[in-house]
This record gives C-alpha cells, structure tokens and sequence, in this order.
C-alpha cells in the first residue's frame, strides 16, 4: 500500500501571497519530507491554458524527433525543454507570489532558475527506473556522509498540465530519501527491484504543484490512460549550481533575447 502525502499546503487563493506562519510551515515540512505538495496555486484556467499551448506546440512532435533531440527519460516518456514565451514566460508561473516566499527561504534569496521544461508520460508509458535528478555532488563515500544532513541546493517545482490519478500517474515520491545515511542502500534496493510500498503519490489537479528535493529519491509511474501526461518543472537552485549532468546536449532553459527583455526587471536575475 502506498501511503498519502503527508507534507502538503493548501493555498486559499491561487497567485496569492502567503502569511508568515504558512511559509514557516511549509519550508519545514519539506525540510523534513523533501517533497511538498501545494494545492490550488494556480489558477486551473492559467494550468488549462498552458495545457492547450503546450499540446499545440509540442504534442505535435513526432517520437522520431522526440529521439532525435535526445529527449528519451523512459518507455515512452519524453523529457522537452520549454521555450519561455507567450503563457509559458509568466511571473505568476515561474515566481509564484504563494511558493516564491518559500523558495527564497530555502534555497537563498539570491535563487536562479536551473532549468524549465516538460516531461511528458505518453499513453502506455510504463514505469520510469527509480532515480535520483542529480548524482551526489560528492564522490567520496566519507565526504557523502557529511553531507546527509546538507540543506537542499536544487529542488523542481512540478506543475502538472492534467488532473493526475491512478489512471494519468503521477511521480512516486519516497519522503525522507533526500538525507540520512542510507539514502544510497535504500536507493540502490529500489533500482534493483522497484517496489512502491513505502513511496508517496501526489494526484495533484490543474492548479496543483509539487516541489522536490534535487536529492529525493522518485519515479514517474506508468500513464495507463488514454491521454498523454506533460509535467511542467522548473528547477531552482543556490546561484552556484549547473546542471551539467541531465542538459549535455539539451538547453536546461530556452528563452531568447527579445523575450528575456519582456521579462520584469525584479525577475531577470532568476534567468541569469
Ligand atoms: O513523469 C514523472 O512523473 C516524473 C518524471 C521524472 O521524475 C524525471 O524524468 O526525472
């Protein structure tokens, strides 16, 4: 049996700041889980919106050129960066007023975007391998050991574009996975034979998000329904990390001149 998350926050009015106690709340639940859900961030017409620009512009790709820009994250799920115009390059999306509070406190006030795309679950995707997003930022096993206790440095923010449910799937979460000294036995046990049992699933609906720990063991689960399932995430993290790992040859963010300009000032330092 797979338990419900237990580390969740309910927004009272999408686009909305937060009060004090709510952000404290937050920043610690997902200190301790590595995983939050945020309910009812966003307005479901902005989600609605995104899902029908989204399919227009990048559910038409063939899976050819979907291998072809080396965009392959599993059976039939395709991982395709986003570029930042029209409904995608706005601030209610990427510098949420009720989750950006949130972030600055965990990641630094000084936060940059790391990446901004999609993933997308096709019908009859089947099961994504068990994995972490980023190998360990450091090799030796002593040195990962001190580091169990580290405050996060990278985290992804998942937007779903669809209502997820048993039928869609959704991201199989492990809570806790993203410190303590087993992390790496329990991850290796999952990757040799997955087993579900002890993983959390956020079905989040349009207007739902579900942030992640960079270091938090998870999977994308099998889409058994009739419609694909695109994921949006965008990836913050302490202004000193790169992602060279998941973007060798995809651009972690694509935005061009003439949009970047179109961006408020207050935001551009997220983009650089
Ligand atoms: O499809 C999903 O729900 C999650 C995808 C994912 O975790 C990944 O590609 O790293």
């Amino acid at each position: 049996m797979m338990g419900t998350m237990q580390s969740k926050l309910f927004v009272d009015r999408p686009n909305a700041s937060l009060p004090t106690e709510s952000i404290q709340q937050a920043v610690d639940l997902f200190r301790v889980h590595g995983a939050l859900w945020i309910e009812n961030a966003f307005p479901k017409s902005t989600i609605e919106n995104l899902r029908l620009a989204y399919q227009k512009k990048y559910l038409r790709l063939s899976k050819k050129e979907l291998r072809k820009r080396d965009a392959a994250v599993g059976d039939q799920r395709f991982m395709i960066t986003v570029d930042i115009k029209g409904p995608f390059r706005c601030p209610h999306l990427y510098a949420n007023e009720a989750v950006m509070p949130i972030l600055r406190r965990l990641l630094s006030p000084e936060l940059r975007i790391a990446s901004f795309g999609s993933v997308v679950a096709l019908p009859g995707a089947g099961n994504q391998a068990i994995h972490l997003d980023h190998p360990p930022l450091f090799d030796r096993e002593a040195d990962r050991l001190s580091a169990a206790g580290f405050p996060t440095y990278a985290l992804t923010l998942v937007i779903p574009l669809v209502d997820l449910s048993p039928d869609t799937g959704a991201t199989a979460i492990w809570e806790g996975s993203h410190r303590g000294n087993d992390r790496f036995d329990l991850l290796q046990r999952l990757m040799e034979k997955p087993n579900y049992s002890s993983a959390v699933i956020p079905y989040a609906r349009q207007g739902d998000a579900y942030l992640m720990d960079y270091r938090v063991i998870h999977g994308g689960m099998a889409n058994g329904s009739v419609i694909p399932r695109p994921i949006l995430y965008i990836v913050y993290s302490r202004p000193w990390f790169r992602d060279g790992f998941n973007f060798k040859t995809q651009q972690p963010v694509s935005i061009s001149r003439k949009q970047f300009k179109k961006i408020p000032k207050t935001y551009r330092q997220l983009f650089e």
